[in-house]
């Protein structure tokens, strides 16, 4: 690539970070005023947390390479899902799904992808509910779908893949057999006392129904 090619390359990369970043905007605002809506209906709200981040060039090079394709705009743009990525956290897992619906119902969002991980979890444990969408940005004179990766769990598999990803990262080739059952052990552990708080909340909810 000539120098011209070089710089024609980075605004191409930096428009696109800029439309990434735009979209998770958009959608961090479309989930607040979901939040608000159902906290004035029912007093409660479904979110704990939202984190959200532009993935690192690292990670973006990994996945092309790891695909065979060379590291260019286009190709970030056509076979990077994830570049703009929120994660969400709930109380419970019934908040998951309440969440998944009312994103999905929104009309001029469109679910590209959905993965359950939370009814069917990866082998090492991995329970989450992962969406590629698609959201509106509204610019000067023109509108742009973004496409966004949105992950829900609950705030205990989130402890748990935070851990998860560590010990990943630390053993470079070769991860003791002993840690991946106990973190194994750990994903089921935690999923089992969030389906124990469920029916925990549930009783409280029917106490509380008659006693109306
Ligand atoms: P980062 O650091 O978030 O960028 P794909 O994205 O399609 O190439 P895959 O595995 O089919 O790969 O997609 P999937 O399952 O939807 O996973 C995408 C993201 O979910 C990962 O992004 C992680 O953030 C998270 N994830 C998936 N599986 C695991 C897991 O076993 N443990 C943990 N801790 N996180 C997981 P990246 O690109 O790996 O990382």
């Amino acid at each position: 690539m000539d120098l011209p090619q070089v710089k024609d390359e980075l605004v191409q990369f930096n428009k696109m970070i800029f439309l990434y970043n735009s979209a998770m905007k958009e959608f961090k605002l479309r989930l607040e005023i979901l939040r608000d809506e159902y906290k004035f209906v029912h007093q409660y709200d479904p979110v704990f947390d939202v984190k959200s981040r532009i993935k690192s060039i690292d990670s973006i090079t990994a996945k092309l390479t790891k695909q065979g394709k060379a590291i260019t705009v286009e190709n970030i743009e056509n076979y990077v899902d994830d570049i703009a990525g929120i994660r969400v956290c709930c109380h419970y897992s019934t908040d998951i799904y309440r969440l998944v619906d009312m994103i999905s119902e929104q009309k001029d969002i469109e679910v590209l992808n959905s993965k359950d991980y939370m009814n069917d979890p990866k082998p090492n444990g991995y329970r989450s509910y992962h969406m590629i969408l698609t959201i509106p940005v509204h610019l000067s004179g023109r509108v742009v779908s973004v496409k966004v990766e949105v992950q829900i769990r609950t705030t205990a598999l989130n402890s748990w893949a935070i851990l998860e990803d560590i010990l990943e990262n630390t053993y470079d080739d070769y991860l003791p057999e002993e840690l991946l059952k106990e973190v194994k052990e750990c994903a089921d552990m935690l999923h089992a006392v969030d389906k124990r708080m469920i029916r925990i909340q549930d009783e409280i909810s029917q106490y509380k129904k008659e006693r109306q």
